[in-house]
């Protein structure tokens, strides 16, 4: 079922009978609303135009959407027409989207009009993109509009694919903060939906989901596309930055059954409430929470004021989607839970021999949503993906009860909003301010417990620290919003080792 994923997403609901359902509703921009059988034909001319501007099947195709109703059209068209969309995250600055257009090769690029000043940039120059498609009435030079692109182009059949071959790529940052293309299959779609989908979260077509993770972002994909078009449910689609403000104002106006958030908010939305904002009627029947480790105090007043469980869970952009977690009916808070139905984990010290309960090992898992592999990064493949298991790089301890603890990172990584980030390239960043000598950054809890990034300075000669008063904007504006560091401490020197590599364990300890 799953030879072509859009067969089963998409065209089964119109073959059973669900084609006036709505898939897909904006709750902002135009509000616009795309049943089923909209998306039907929608996509089956997607897949035409593609073919009409010269992209070839198997070609890669950088889909730079904020949650909007063309982002499914271009998402299951591209399938449809064996082409593989690569859903790119809408918060990068220009050079990152540089480095992953040239890595991935994209022949076209498909961008919400409010990106485009973003990444304009780095189209500048690319020899690989021949076609650039803006979603706006209006094009700029050297691009189409999307209406354009779309005009006239007659619908054609599915091709057909294999389950094993590869359907879409994400990105995801490395341990340098060198991007890594993860490549996924057509079955994975339908893995995921069919286990953490409809065993843990029991999607089913009478649910309204409202994720506040995007679409871009495998957590996102999974919760506001492919649980819900499993079985024909409906999404909302919020272009917007999800404020604790905008996500009350969805679940007054929208009644989300299913909502899908991550820690930040969830501890954001508290305090919303506790500062006495009127709490939203609602119809909340299942909340999750991932992208990081969910804080229990965040967890426990939650499900006070709701009366609705966060059900905890961890995934990776290498399995698509959530492989341990807290079950309906069955949380702990603080924990991570046990792994989803259709999943295997184990944890293994440095010599990849088991641990006991109660002691810290890395975490390995074992399912049938891991990706191909890395784009044309043959080493770092090789030491993630493992034959049947894959490394996660996070640490956990189990407990005599068989639940899962977060224990951190094996290397310095660490996520922001669920968003991986990587020291290095902040440090980067920072070296490049003009005070700036060395930089080394950690992860720092702030009063939620939710780890941000902290950063550590050396000052060049003759320079003050009354300098550094727009630092941390600068490093927004240069690799991204959320990556700034909110504290900044300057130091005299940076603990290193002989050979001159920065001991951030020693900074994280505070020594
Ligand atoms: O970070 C996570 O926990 C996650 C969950 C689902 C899908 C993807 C990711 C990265």
């Amino acid at each position: 079922e799953c030879r072509n994923a859009a067969n089963y997403f998409v065209d089964r609901h119109v073959e059973e009978g669900r084609g006036a359902k709505v898939a897909f509703r904006e709750a902002d921009g135009k509000q616009r609303e795309l049943t089923y059988g909209q998306l039907a034909a929608e996509t089956a001319c997607a897949a035409a135009a593609f073919g009409r501007a010269g992209i070839r099947r198997e070609e890669r195709v950088a889909l730079l959407v904020l949650d909007q109703a063309e982002m499914p059209v271009l998402f299951w068209g591209a399938l449809k027409a064996g082409v593989v969309p690569i859903p790119l995250n809408t918060l990068l600055a220009a050079s990152v989207y540089d480095v992953i257009l040239r890595d991935s090769r994209a022949a076209a690029l498909f961008v919400s009009e409010a990106l485009y000043p973003v990444v304009a940039p780095a189209l500048e120059g690319n020899p690989f993109l021949r076609e650039v498609v803006i979603l706006s009435d209006a094009a700029p030079q050297g691009a189409i509009t999307y209406d354009a692109f779309m005009d006239g182009a007659d619908p054609i059949s599915t091709v057909e694919t294999s389950e094993d071959e590869i359907a879409f790529w994400l990105y995801s940052s490395g341990s340098t903060g060198q991007p890594k293309g993860v490549k996924h299959v057509h079955g994975s779609l339908c893995a995921t939906a069919d286990t953490y989908g409809a065993q843990v979260l029991q999607t089913s077509e009478d649910d309204v989901v409202y994720s506040v993770a995007k679409l871009f972002f495998a957590y996102g994909l999974g919760n506001a596309m492919t649980f819900p078009m499993a079985v024909g449910a409906t999404t909302i689609l919020f272009s917007g930055r999800p404020t604790p403000e905008a996500a009350a104002q969805i679940m007054d106006a929208h009644k989300p059954s299913v909502f899908c958030g991550v820690p930040t908010l969830y501890a954001a939305m508290v305090h919303y409430w506790e500062d006495g904002k009127p709490l939203p009627d609602t119809t909340l029947r299942a909340c999750i929470s991932a992208g990081e480790a969910l804080p229990e105090e965040v967890g426990k007043k939650w499900q006070q004021r709701w009366g609705v469980d966060i059900m905890d869970g961890v995934g990776s952009t290498e399995m698509l989607h959530i492989f341990l977690s807290n079950k309906p009916g069955d949380v702990v808070y603080g924990t991570s839970g046990t792994a989803v139905p259709g999943y295997e984990v184990r944890l293994v010290d440095e010599n990849d021999a088991e641990v006991a309960d109660g002691d810290v090992g890395e975490l390995l898992v074992r399912g049938p949503s891991a990706a191909e592999g890395y784009w044309n990064q043959r080493g770092k493949s090789r030491s993630t993906f493992e034959g049947h298991w894959t490394r996660t790089g996070d640490k956990y301890e189990r407990t005599a009860n068989g639940r899962y603890i977060y224990c951190g990172r094996t290397d310095d990584m660490f996520k922001v909003s669920g968003i991986w980030v990587s020291p290095f390239e902040i440090e980067q960043a920072l070296v490049s301010y003009p005070a700036v000598l060395e930089a080394a950054v950690v992860a720092w809890h702030d009063e939620e417990g939710l780890e941000k990034p902290k950063a550590y300075v050396v000052l060049k000669d003759g320079h003050g620290a009354a300098e550094l008063d727009d630092l941390k904007n600068y490093v927004k504006q240069k690799i991204g919003k959320w990556k700034y560091p909110r504290w900044v401490e300057v130091v005299e020197d940076l603990p290193k080792t002989a050979t001159g590599k920065i001991q951030r364990f020693k900074l994280r300890e505070g020594v």
